[in-house]
């Protein structure tokens, strides 16, 4: 099977990540969304990433379809969401918190990358950063140990883990460390997980220049 995007995405890293932690075998395709939008286009006609290519042809977009494929494909036992009951319902919370995290915060970065100095809406910006802030500060209130869902490490971590090291990269003016600690340091327990390590963005993974 083939991943198409680039890790500097959250949504294609979790996507990575999980690939990794279930030993699920897979080839890259880090064909750039704003950059190769012909070649994008022919495989999501959304032109957005992730998407996961099977090894019959058929195609997967969205994250959470492609995620929810991934835990079917191993099983109640292994999957990395809670298959049922209060933890799934827990989890599906903090992943719908995080996810949306993304969301705001990838607005602002368009908003500042996509328009000069002087067409940039500030007022969507701050409502953007308000909203992703109060995700923020939720997600910091419900973890209370080192994972979210009863001590286990779940999607609940990963889609986090890669929220934080979304914002590290694109919006390093916010001070995780300072202002959400727990979330610092669950990032930090990530980060040093084989299956993160190995869905690192490199150098080359950038936005587009203008
Ligand atoms: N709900 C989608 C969101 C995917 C998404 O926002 N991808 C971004 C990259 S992080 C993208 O493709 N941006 C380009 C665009 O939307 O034009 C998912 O979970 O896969």
């Amino acid at each position: 099977m083939i991943l198409v995007g680039q890790y500097d995405s959250p949504f294609v890293r979790r996507v990575a990540v999980t690939l990794h932690h279930y030993g699920i075998a897979f080839e890259r395709n880090p064909i750039s969304v704003f950059t190769n939008v012909a070649q994008m286009a022919a495989i999501n006609p959304l032109v957005r990433i992730p998407s996961l290519v099977l090894d019959e042809g058929e195609v997967l977009i969205d994250s959470a379809a492609i995620l929810d494929h991934l835990d079917e494909t191993v099983g109640p036992a292994r999957a990395l969401t809670p298959r049922s009951g209060a933890a799934r319902r827990r989890a599906l919370q903090v992943i719908a918190l995080a996810s949306g995290a993304i969301d705001k915060a990838g607005a602002q970065v368009y908003e500042r990358h996509f328009h000069p100095p002087q067409a940039v809406n500030e007022a969507w910006i701050a409502r953007c950063r308000d909203q992703m802030r109060g995700a923020l500060a939720l997600l910091e209130a419900k973890l209370g140990g080192a994972w979210f869902i009863d001590d286990r490490f779940s999607q609940a971590d990963i889609t986090t883990g890669a929220m934080i090291g979304y914002l590290k990269l694109r919006l390093p003016e916010i001070d995780v460390a300072r202002e959400y600690p727990r979330l610092a340091a669950l990032s930090a327990r990530c980060e040093a997980m084989a299956c993160f390590a190995a869905a690192r963005p490199s150098a080359d993974e950038v936005m587009p220049s203008q």
